[in-house]
Order: C-alpha cells, then sequence, then structure tokens
C-alpha cells in the first residue's frame, strides 16, 4: 500500500482541481444545452425519495471524471454518488460527488459544486470543490494548507473565523431526503436556533464545508451527509483550521444518519457542547 511519505498529496490537490474545473465546464454546457428548449427536471430521476434527484447531468460528470482518472490512473480506487465503486490496487481512493447540490442545480440557484477528495490507506490526504456558477475553487492538501482561488485567478489563503461564543455564530445545516429524518432535523433545529446567532442553510455540504474554511459561517452540522458530499470539504476546513468530526466507519452507501461537523478550533469545544447538550450527537432515522 501506499506511505503518506511516498505520494506528494499536492500532486492530488492539483490532479483533482483540473478534474473539478473540466466537469464544472461539462456541467455548465450540459445544463444550458438541455434548457434551451426543456426543463431540467424532465431530465432527472429520484433515488431515496421523491425529493432526492440524480439528473443527467450528474451522471454525465461523474461518468467524465471517473473515465478521467481510470485512464490517469488506472490502478487507483473510486467511490462516487452516482454509482461509482472501483477498488483500489494503489492505496490511494478518490471520493467525488460530481454535483453537490443537485436541487439547487435543478432549480437554478446557484449554489452546487463538484467535489473530488483523495483519501490513501483511508485518509483524507487532499481535496478540491468548484462552485460551478461562481468558478470559486476551493483546494486543500494535508499539510500545505487550504486555498480558495476566484474567477479572476486571485486566491487567499483560507481560514476559519475565530468567534468562541455559539450565541454569536452563524451556523450551516442541512436535511435529509426523508420525512422522517427531516422531522428529527427539525426537532434539532428548533433547539439550536434560540442558541446561535443564526441558521442558514444553503443546500451544499461540501460547500458548506468550504464556508467553514473560508469564515463566512462559523460552523456547519449536519445528520445523514454520505462521503462524498464532505470528503474533500474535510481536508479544506481540517487546513483552514477548523475541528471537522466525521463517523470512524463510513459506509459508502450508509442510510444511518450520522452527525457530521465542523467549526474553528475556537468554537469547537463551546459547538460540541451544544450539539450534545440538544441530543444532536446521536444518529437520526
Ligand atoms: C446534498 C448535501 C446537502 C444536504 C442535501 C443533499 P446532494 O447532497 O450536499 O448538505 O442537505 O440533502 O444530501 O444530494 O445534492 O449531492
Amino acid at each position: 500500500m501506499v506511505g503518506m511519505t511516498e505520494i506528494n498529496v499536492r500532486e492530488f490537490r492539483d490532479y483533482a482541481a483540473g478534474l473539478a474545473q473540466q466537469a464544472a465546464s461539462l456541467i455548465l454546457t450540459k445544463r444550458a444545452e438541455i434548457t434551451a428548449t426543456d426543463d431540467i427536471r424532465s431530465h432527472s430521476q429520484t433515488k431515496t425519495s421523491a425529493v432526492d434527484p440524480v439528473t443527467e447531468v450528474d451522471t454525465a460528470a461523474e461518468a467524465f471524471i471517473v473515465d478521467s482518472i481510470h485512464r490517469d490512473r488506472p490502478d487507483d480506487g473510486i467511490i462516487g454518488e452516482e454509482g461509482a465503486d472501483i477498488p483500489s490496487k494503489s492505496g490511494v481512493s478518490w471520493v467525488i460527488d460530481p454535483i453537490d447540490g443537485t436541487v439547487n442545480f435543478m432549480y437554478g440557484l446557484g449554489e452546487y459544486a463538484v467535489s473530488i477528495g483523495a483519501m490513501v490507506d483511508g485518509q483524507y490526504v487532499a481535496g478540491v470543490v468548484i462552485n460551478v456558477v461562481k468558478q470559486t475553487l476551493y483546494s486543500a492538501a494535508v499539510g500545505h494548507g487550504a486555498t480558495v482561488t476566484y474567477r479572476d485567478g486571485t486566491s487567499t489563503i483560507l481560514r476559519c473565523r475565530q468567534e468562541t461564543d455559539p450565541q454569536l455564530s452563524l451556523i450551516a445545516t442541512g436535511f435529509g431526503y426523508t420525512q422522517t429524518r427531516r422531522s428529527g432535523q427539525a426537532k434539532i433545529l428548533q433547539e439550536v436556533l434560540p442558541q446561535v446567532r443564526d441558521i442558514r442553510r444553503m443546500g451544499s455540504a461540501a460547500l458548506d464545508m468550504c464556508r467553514v474554511a473560508e469564515g463566512t459561517v462559523d460552523a456547519y452540522y449536519e445528520h445523514g451527509v454520505k462521503i462524498w458530499d464532505v470528503a474533500a470539504g474535510i481536508v479544506i476546513a481540517r487546513e483552514a483550521g477548523a475541528q471537522v468530526r466525521v463517523p470512524e466507519v463510513w459506509e459508502k452507501n450508509s442510510a444511518r444518519g450520522t452527525l457530521v461537523w465542523a467549526a474553528s478550533a475556537e468554537l469547537a469545544p463551546a459547538f460540541e457542547r451544544l450539539l450534545s447538550s440538544v441530543g444532536a450527537n446521536g444518529e437520526i432515522d
């Protein structure tokens, strides 16, 4: 198996960045082609519920990324939201969400992303998330920091905000696709909301993790996100100074409603206490 000392995690980051940018262009082109004559919703199907969509653009974007990795790095593993499931021979695996924020994509809300994470022997080592509409590229490699690069080519080092008080913190969250889970999430939200500055629900876990990294929110939590939603965002948030909690063992198709959260190191202790106090630490059905 590959050892961390034998690999250049920055190469993984930069390789993923190139793929993500190409996939973002493909997504915009295909969306424009469809919506020129049709409603994007007639080019979609549903997965776990009537409100959990997948469009042919999600599928095409994942196929592009998978085919590219298979061509360039044939011994690497690939896990993708839309079905890619290739075991790794090299110890390196790529974790892909071709469109994170699919509902936003369908409705034309400009908050959806391509997320590509790299894992080595089960460790998250590099990640790239691109906001497809804004062309804002978030990237990180373990031990090498996190940056954001804007459409105009300028870049900034990412650092979390350093708020320490949950009462003054802006919190991002999200909700699942089944009525049972949404009901449980609403009960937790009812307890969290009075104890924080405010809540934002923007529809993409990948971008929410990047918002923690850039300080446009102070923390993010959600039950039931999948590894492909946040594999890249975990590295980006951690390299920007955040503490991130994810399941120790994460079965790729698990339907379990386990908790994921990210917060600046300064806020993390109080935020973890807040989540625990409202019963959010456990799983939600
Ligand atoms: C989405 C997540 C989001 C969550 C949505 C959905 P998808 O991923 O990024 O945080 O609240 O329910 O799971 O389905 O758009 O790839």
